[in-house]
Parts: C-alpha cells; structure tokens; sequence
C-alpha cells in the first residue's frame, strides 16, 4: 500500500527545529493501565475539545476489562486520545500534541503506531492497580522510547512515595517518578514538562555516549 501522503499538519512531520519565535511542535504518547486516568489527563490541559474515541463498557467485556478499583468507570477508550497544549512560557515556547493510548494490553500494535515519532511518553499509574503498569513501562523500555513515571492520586488510595513506586516498578535511576492529579490542567503540565525535560537530557546523554538515539527530537 502507498505511504500516506504527509500533511502540513500532521505532528510526526512537523520539524521541531523552531523559527524565530515559532514554538517547537512535539509529539507526546500518554499510556497506562485501564482507567489510570489517560483520558483525564488529555482533558485536563487540552485547550482544544480533546478527540476522545470512548465508548460504553457493555457487559461482553466484563471478563477482560476489569473494573475492581474503578467501578465509577463506564466508558472505555478504544482507539486513542489526542488533544494539544501550548506551552508559550516555557523556557522553550512549546506546542504539545497528546495522544493518549487505549489502556488494555491487547491494544499494544496501535501503541506503537502512536509511539512513532513521539519525543517520550508518560506513563499514569494507579497505585492500586500496580501491575497494570508492568507491560507500559516494558514496552518503552524495549522501544527505547524516554518516558516518565506520573502516579496520579486517586480519591482514598495508598500514597506511596515516588521511591516506592521506583522500587516497585523496578525503575531505573534516571527514570524520573512524579506524583499528580490528572484532572488539574498545571499538575498535568507540569509532567508533561518533566518529561521533555528528561527526553532532552536523554537525546544529549546517547549523543554524548556516541550511541544513534532511537527517537531524536529530529524525528519527532
Ligand atoms: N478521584 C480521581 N478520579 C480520577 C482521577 N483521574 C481519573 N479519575 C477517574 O477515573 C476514571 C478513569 O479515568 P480515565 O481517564 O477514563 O482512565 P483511562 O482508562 O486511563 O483513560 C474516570 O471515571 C475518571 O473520572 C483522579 O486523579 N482522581
Ligand atoms: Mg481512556
């Protein structure tokens, strides 16, 4: 099948090599488990209506979308989330495009689709439901994509220190743990700009290792 023909518009082909006082454009995935709070998070800081492709749980998938810890939950993402922030007082003027992935492992080829071209990703976890962070944080790790670690704070969960969740994840080090509310639009941004940060850091430290990044701030 013939490439798509690249559109002006379309993030993964926007250069984010600025011109004066253009901000630079990048690509952010949001992943996490089922009902880590992807979806709240787009919504919190997208300044357009974010494109939401959610649809009602129905009973058929009762046994492979569980709901223990989430019962409020009744809709699920199916395709992907995308809203955008601009972030002009940035110390670099930014323009952010989110994609926010569906939760469910069974979704992981649309990850990486969604993962093309992206500067990092954030990773939101629920500490409740832990192990449903295992095959995200695997994922950009086999992927060499630079994420961060965002717990978001449900209502009445266990507040855990970042190292706990770091030693519970089986993080490395350099991986930055941040805690938040996904649905406070400056909490959200401020891991978004955790994350570009660390991504920046990450680009600089495999070029000064003479290693050729997977994703560059080129590619995204
Ligand atoms: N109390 C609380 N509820 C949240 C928070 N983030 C998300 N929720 C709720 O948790 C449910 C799942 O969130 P959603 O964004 O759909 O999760 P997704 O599956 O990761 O997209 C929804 O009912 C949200 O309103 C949070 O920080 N605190
Ligand atoms: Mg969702």
């Amino acid at each position: 099948m013939p490439s798509p023909i690249p559109r002006p518009d379309d993030p993964t082909t926007v250069s984010p090599r600025s011109q004066a006082g253009a901000p630079t454009v990048l690509k952010i995935v949001i992943a996490g488990g089922f009902g880590a709070g992807k979806t709240t998070a787009v919504g919190a800081v997208s300044e357009i209506t974010p494109l939401s492709t959610e649809e009602y749980l129905t009973a058929a998938s009762a046994d492979v979308d569980s709901l223990a810890g989430i019962e409020a939950k009744t809709t699920t993402t199916v395709a992907f989330d995308f809203g955008r922030l601009s972030l002009p007082d940035a110390p670099m003027p930014l323009e952010l495009f989110l994609f926010g992935t569906p939760g469910q492992d069974r979704f992981v080829d649309l990850w990486y689709d969604l993962s093309r071209g992206a500067v990092g990703a954030v990773v939101l976890v629920d500490t409740r439901r832990l192990e449903s962070s295992f095959t995200p944080v695997s994922f950009f790790e086999d992927i060499g994509l630079p994420f961060v670690v965002a717990v978001n704070q449900f209502d009445g969960a266990h507040r855990y220190h970042p190292e706990q969740v770091r030693a519970a994840l089986e993080l490395p080090a350099a991986v930055p743990v941040v805690i938040c509310d996904a649905r406070e639009p400056n909490q959200v941004a401020g891991v978004l700009l955790a994350l570009v940060d660390h991504a920046v850091n990450s680009a600089a430290t495999t070029n000064r290792a003479g290693h050729t990044p997977s994703t560059t701030l080129q590619d995204a």
